[in-house]
């Protein structure tokens, strides 16, 4: 029997090269399906090429195709980028567009481990539905930060794992609404894409369990029922020296298997930043007081 394809789509620049291949390694690791096989898409924000091969690499070891997708980055040149957000986390509004024969894909974000079988999220029926997410574990906290369309949204998923209805996403010309979005309340956004995805998905978004996106941070012990895909959310990763909790073992598992792999050396004075952006709306505050220092 031929196998359906599920197209599962990073986006990473070369800072992210890492990230993505522990991430890619641990999904592809855990898979195993007769139904389905997986393709592997990287939207490339410039990748260099040694970090390629690594990546293409880890896919010839499990038998699965990788395809790296130039995206065109002038597009995003001026989107605004604030802490540990940066210019790739906007590529995945273009999917639509970019996987023009596709119906139905899963996004992750690189600072993920996948370490369950990700053939059940892929099962999920979409209906009529956007997309689906998982609900953000701190969704009621960033509702009540200062954000004009803020008011508009009662319920507020994390971005960083998506099962995308690429089909109804082009239908309603998701990714050019989108890019408009970002440029006319550029100044508003606080958490850059998922703002605006939240925003252009009320109503139309199915939400999943936490298994799918289990917002790991440094106090987490383990959660119950386990978690299939870990997502190390603030900008403390666990790539990071120092870094510690419970799911800290299953990263460095995958870590490991990177050529080369490399620690973040942190200084007391990032380690103490780390901490501050834990405080809930310590974003806003800091763009606050940054008005006046400025
Ligand atoms: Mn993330």
């Amino acid at each position: 029997m031929n196998k359906k394809d599920i197209n599962i789509v990073y986006s990473s620049d070369d800072n992210y090269s890492q990230p993505l291949g522990v991430s890619m390694h641990s999904l592809l690791d855990n898979f195993q399906s007769d139904k389905y096989q997986l393709i592997i898409n990287i939207l490339d924000g410039d990748i260099k090429d040694e970090n390629k091969v690594k990546l293409t690499n880890i896919g010839k070891i499990y038998k699965t195709k990788i395809n790296f997708i130039k995206v065109n980055t002038e597009i995003f040149a001026d989107f605004p980028q604030m802490y540990y957000y940066t210019l790739p986390a906007y590529y995945r509004l273009c999917i639509p567009d970019i996987l023009k024969d596709v119906e139905k894909c899963i996004y992750i974000d690189c600072d993920t481990l996948v370490i369950g079988n990700i053939e059940g999220l892929y099962e999920n029926s979409l209906d009529c539905y956007l997309l689906a997410a998982v609900e953000d574990s701190v969704a009621e906290q960033v509702l009540k930060m200062n954000c004009p369309f803020f008011k508009y949204i009662k319920k507020y998923f994390n971005s960083g794992i998506l099962l995308m209805n690429l089909d109804k996403m082009r239908q309603e010309d998701f990714t050019a609404k989108a890019i408009e979005f970002v440029k006319k309340h550029s100044k508003e956004l606080i958490y850059a894409d998922q703002d605006v995805l939240n925003f252009l998905c009320i109503d139309k978004w199915l939400p999943l369990e936490k298994k799918w996106n289990l917002q790991v941070d440094r106090s987490q012990t383990r959660v119950k029922p386990d978690p299939i895909i870990l997502h190390y959310t603030t900008g403390y990763k666990p790539w990071c020296r120092f870094y510690n909790n419970y799911y800290q073992r299953f990263y460095k598992h995958y870590l490991k298997k990177w050529p080369e792999y490399k620690i973040k050396e942190t200084t007391t004075l990032i380690a103490a930043k780390q901490i501050i952006k834990f405080i809930p709306y310590s974003v806003p505050i800091v763009r606050f007081l940054k008005k006046f220092i400025n």
